[in-house]
């Protein structure tokens, strides 16, 4: 009896967990001047995934050379830098089951050429240099950037929405 209840429970726990996994998701300036933000957070909160944290700023350059670090050596880094802070931006946490990899899938390739309609860069923008949103390639980068993005614990949303067991089973 108490193992079927341990077992349960643990159950309950990895679920709970999973539906925990958390993304950084950005509408870029392009995606800004464009008056795509609407758009894109509309994809995020119609797949069911739970907002966690949401803002509005314009960037600095430093903040962004942080955010692509690993690219810093790559020879489209100075644009993509001055690209990234050349308007406000819309930094997002988003949360729910599989949302890292599920975000990349529902923002397409990194190029818009490459990425099928019905994602966001597929249906919404047209070149690599322009594709309008970020988002977390991995669950370790995600914590990263959320990190880097919300400093502040009180940033992060702890709460539950009204639909949550007409999402998940
Ligand atoms: P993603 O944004 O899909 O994670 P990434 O991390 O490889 O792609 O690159 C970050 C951004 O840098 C990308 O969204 C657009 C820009 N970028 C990547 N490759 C590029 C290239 N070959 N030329 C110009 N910009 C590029
Ligand atoms: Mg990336």
């Amino acid at each position: 009896m108490i193992c079927t209840l341990l077992a349960f429970f643990s159950y309950i726990a990895k679920i709970m967990a999973g539906n925990q996994e958390r993304t950084f998701i950005m509408v870029k300036p392009d995606g800004v001047q464009r008056g795509l933000v609407g758009e894109i957070i509309k994809r995020f909160e119609a797949k069911g995934f739970k907002l966690v944290a949401l803002k509005f700023v314009w960037p600095t350059q430093e903040l962004l050379e942080k955010h692509y670090a690993d690219l810093s050596s790559r020879p489209f880094f100075p644009g993509l830098v001055k690209y990234m802070s050349s308007g406000p931006v819309v930094p997002m946490v988003w949360e729910g089951l599989n949302v890292v990899k599920t975000g990349r899938q529902m923002l397409g390739a990194t190029n818009p050429a490459d990425s099928l309609p019905g994602t966001i860069r597929g249906d919404l923008c047209i070149q690599v240099g322009r594709n309008i949103i970020h988002g977390s390639d991995a669950v370790e980068s995600a914590n990263k950037e959320i990190a880097l993005w919300f400093p502040n614990e009180k940033d992060l949303v702890s709460w539950t929405p009204a639909n949550v067991n007409w999402v998940y089973e």
